[in-house]
């Protein structure tokens, strides 16, 4: 039987990247013939979010858009282990509802896992032809300081630690949300450093990223200051 995949797309405030979103995932899963189902998690989103999900819901069919919402806003931590509990495919896609991450990419993160069966594929901006898109020299420089001092305190063989669109084996991801600690921007560094530690294999792709044009970003200085305590930690404790 051919493997299903569950994407899950956490959302807040996302009304009008989600129907483009969802729009293209089935575009490029359906006329490969992949298997899948969307699992939404809105948290309560303020603009309606929900609303719109329900719209794609009748549109698309039950059985490939699952709602499971939540009442309010606590974090994108939590929305993971919240979608994945209702996954029923035998991969885990993760990835930004605000268009930063092109579905068509997942396509390449489906091959690239069936080429050596790995455990885990991530999706890299310093491999290849990957790369970011629309930030200015301040978000690149924060970015690219980010991932080299957190490559030179972890060394985890991955060239892109802080990226988020990724395909885990369904029982990887739940082993590997088990041991992670940390919350908040850290958390996706983590999942490569316990994948690392448990002796997971990680396979990597090239993608570019498109920085958000619908809302807002919320990177801020106290998310760098967060982040910075957290890697310390992190450093400290694997
Ligand atoms: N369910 C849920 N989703 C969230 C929460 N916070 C963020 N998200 C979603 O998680 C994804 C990533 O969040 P973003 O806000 O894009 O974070 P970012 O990419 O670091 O920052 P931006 O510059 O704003 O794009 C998006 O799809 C958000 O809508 C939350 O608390 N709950
Ligand atoms: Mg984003």
């Amino acid at each position: 039987m051919s493997p299903k995949y569950s994407i899950l797309l956490p959302t807040y405030n996302e009304k009008e990247n989600l129907p483009v979103i969802v729009y293209l995932i089935h575009k490029y899963l359906e006329i490969s013939e992949i298997e899948y189902e969307i699992i939404i998690i809105d948290d309560g989103s303020p603009d309606g979010t929900l609303e719109v999900a329900k719209q794609l819901e009748t549109i698309y069919g039950k059985d490939k858009i699952l709602l499971r919402p939540r009442g309010k806003k606590l974090g994108l931590g939590t929305a993971y282990i919240h979608g994945m509990k209702h996954a029923t495919g035998d991969f885990i896609i993760i990835m930004d509802a605000d268009l930063s991450h092109h579905p068509k990419f997942i396509l390449d993160f489906i091959k690239k896992q069936a080429e050596q069966d790995y455990d885990v594929v991530t999706g890299s901006r310093y491999i290849g032809n990957g790369g970011v898109s629309g930030w200015d020299f301040k978000r690149k420089l924060v970015s690219r300081g980010a991932n080299f001092v957190s490559q030179l305190l972890l060394r985890p063989k991955v060239s892109d630690l802080t990226g988020s669109f990724r395909l885990y084996k369904k029982p990887v991801l739940e082993k590997l949300i088990e041991s992670c600690i940390s919350k908040g921007y850290v958390f996706q560094m983590e999942m490569m450093v316990r994948a690392r530690q448990l002796n997971y294999t990680i396979g990597e792709v090239p993608i570019t990223f498109v920085d958000r044009v619908y809302g807002e970003s919320k990177l801020g200085g106290s998310e760098i200051v967060q982040f910075v305590k957290s890697l310390l930690y992190l450093f400290a404790t694997t």
